[in-house]
């Protein structure tokens, strides 16, 4: 090659990817250091609007190593966090031994039929994690429901609506009944309590795939016009340790199991100090955004490495218009 010619070259090329979040340039916005009690870590919060106030639920790890969850709520979603002096929901193994370890991950969705918030959450014991479910109208009390999986399942979320006359749970239970790796479930129910009519709703890729081996759903689904948005986490296992990044999928609005487009690529993953160092390295973990239907603008909340609380926004129709680009899955796909 011609002395130069390369760097000539280079220069011409665009190679940025332009990523579909931005990240708020203060993260993380909440770390173990803003607790009102001490703590190991804090991270992966649900999300939803409570009173016109962006409310976060946290899970956050004690220093035996145990999750309970803590309520900070916010004006904008971003500064001035009022977090609860104790922990709001925390696990009660006398009369719910499945979460003798503790209670982690939270999704939040509002279920308008009910004017209730449903939580699902993973409780954890000696049986293995499993979902459980609460409602709640003013996350000060807590209707709890007890178990809705057997173990191992975790990472569900309940759809804001029935479909068709059901309410729908997406869910990650671990078996090998297909074989290798975890994939995410569909089920369906008449009563939030008994879960049904389970299938597969999309398969872990294999291989080298970013999501290959194990995925699991982030951010409740969200409904648009064009379906209902999907956050999914995928990881991929290296020499050094796990990846946890995270895709996009759209889902059809009257059959959640039809996925029309599913992304190739991940969306988002760990680049920033805090999403590549922590307790659990190269970790992005989203569990809640929150839609501001005037602007169209969604916040994502993340846990970063297993320590901290970050934020990244984006719109939906930039969602909307990248993943409307991305390959339709074949019906069966076993091949990936
Ligand atoms: C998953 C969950 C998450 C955690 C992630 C990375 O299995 O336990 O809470 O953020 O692993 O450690």
């Amino acid at each position: 090659m011609e002395k130069g010619k390369f760097k000539t070259k280079l220069k011409n090329v665009d190679n940025t990817f332009k990523e579909l979040f931005t990240r708020y340039e203060n993260n993380p916005i909440l770390t173990v250091r803003d607790w009102p009690y001490p703590a190991n870590s804090v991270m992966n919060p649900a999300a939803t609007l409570f009173q016109n106030k962006v409310l976060l639920l946290a899970r956050v790890e004690d220093r035996r190593g145990f999750s309970h969850l803590t309520k900070a709520i916010s004006e904008d979603g971003i500064k001035n966090w009022k977090i609860d002096a104790l922990p709001t929901l925390e696990s009660d193994p006398d009369h719910y031994p499945e979460e003798l370890w503790g209670i982690e991950d939270p999704r939040i969705s509002w279920l308008a039929e009910k004017k209730k918030w449903a939580i699902t959450y993973t409780a954890y014991s000696r049986g293995g994690p499993l979902v459980s479910l609460a409602l709640t109208d003013d996350f000060v009390n807590f209707e709890r429901m007890g178990p809705i999986t057997p173990a191992e399942d975790k990472d569900a979320a309940i759809f804001p609506r029935r479909i068709n006359g059901k309410w729908a749970l997406i869910h990650r239970p671990v078996n090998t009944t297909y074989g290798p790796g975890a994939h995410i479930w569909l089920s369906y129910s008449d009563d939030l309590l008994h879960w049904g009519d389970q299938r597969v709703l999309m398969h872990a890729r294999r291989g080298s795939w970013w999501d290959g081996g194990k995925i699991g759903l982030s951010t409740p689904p969200l409904e648009t016009a064009e379906g209902w948005l999907m956050l999914y986490h995928g990881v991929r296992q290296t020499a050094a340790g796990a990846i946890y990044r995270v895709g996009l999928a759209l889902l059809d609005l009257d059959d959640p199991h039809r996925i029309l487009h599913r992304s190739d690529e991940w969306v988002f993953g760990p680049l920033e100090w805090y999403e590549r160092l922590g307790d659990v390295a190269d970790v992005v973990f989203p569990c809640g955004w929150v839609h501001d239907e005037q602007t169209g603008v969604l916040k994502m909340y993340y846990g970063g490495a297993d320590t901290c609380i970050a934020l990244a926004t984006t719109t939906v129709n930039e969602l909307l218009d990248y993943v409307k680009q991305c390959p339709v899955p074949p019906q069966d796909d076993d091949f990936y």
